[in-house]
């Protein structure tokens, strides 16, 4: 009798606004299941919690927050979920989320003074995100502002305005070239891959699924936390 060690995989998805991120996740989650996956999927900001309602009041600017209280509160929101995620994997049931940790500090690092200056330092973005349950794989959806122009206008929600959202993408390629590093050097078990989201729907969506796949009978390696 064999007895298997194997827990399940945790993959987050991030990307930019018009990156087709929530397609993509969608289409994944659809495609895990109809291949037998035990799968949840997670997103976030999750609005429906106490701390998500506020997040939500915030984002359509219906309420104002201090940055750093934003911040703390997106934060929180993942942190309530963290021992929800970690039972679900330890359980066989792989988990989907729709942005983590990496979109909290690349939006709220992303914030800007009247003068131009960061309003938050990268570091004190990091801290509280120190701990969280580290995905397996993370994939990257990027799309450059010119597509993103293409394909039509941002919605009406706070952070989308192109030169936010041009900001953002410099502190995602930060963060992931922190992750490969990092991964290079034995230091985190998180597999971070650019994909480029420019692409037709199917062409991203199969490149999507050929990095899932991999992974989908199970991972070896314990959980991992992040950045400690
Ligand atoms: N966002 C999302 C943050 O600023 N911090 C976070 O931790 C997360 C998870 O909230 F503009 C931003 C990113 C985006 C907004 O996300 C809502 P969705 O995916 O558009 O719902």
């Amino acid at each position: 009798m064999s007895i298997s060690l194997k827990r399940a995989p945790f993959v987050v998805i991030e990307g930019l606004d018009r990156s087709g991120k929530t397609t993509q996740t969608t289409r994944l989650y659809d495609r895990l299941k109809e291949a037998g996956v035990a799968v949840e999927l997670i997103k976030f900001p999750d609005r429906t919690t106490a701390i998500g309602k506020m997040i939500d009041s915030y984002l359509r600017s219906t309420s104002e927050l201090d940055d750093r209280a934003i911040h703390l509160l997106f934060s929180a929101n993942r942190w309530e979920l963290a021992s929800t995620i970690e039972k679900h994997l330890n359980a066989g049931t792989a988990v989907i989320c729709d942005r983590y940790a990496f979109s909290g500090i690349a939006f709220s690092a992303s914030k800007i003074t009247p003068t131009g200056e960061p309003a938050l330092s990268f570091e004190w973005c990091l801290n509280p995100e120190k701990g969280l349950p580290a995905p397996d794989l993370v994939l990257f959806l990027d799309i450059t502002p010119e597509i993103a122009r293409k394909r039509g206008g941002y919605g009406q929600e706070r952070y989308e305005k192109e030169e936010m959202q041009f900001r953002v993408r410099k502190l995602f390629q930060r963060i992931g070239g922190d992750v490969i590093a990092e991964k290079r050097d034995g230091k985190v078990n998180t597999t971070w891959e650019i994909v480029d989201a420019g692409r037709e729907r199917d062409i991203v969506g199969a490149e999507l699924w050929s990095l899932v796949q991999p992974l989908v009978n199970g991972v070896e390696s314990q959980l991992a936390r992040l950045w400690i």
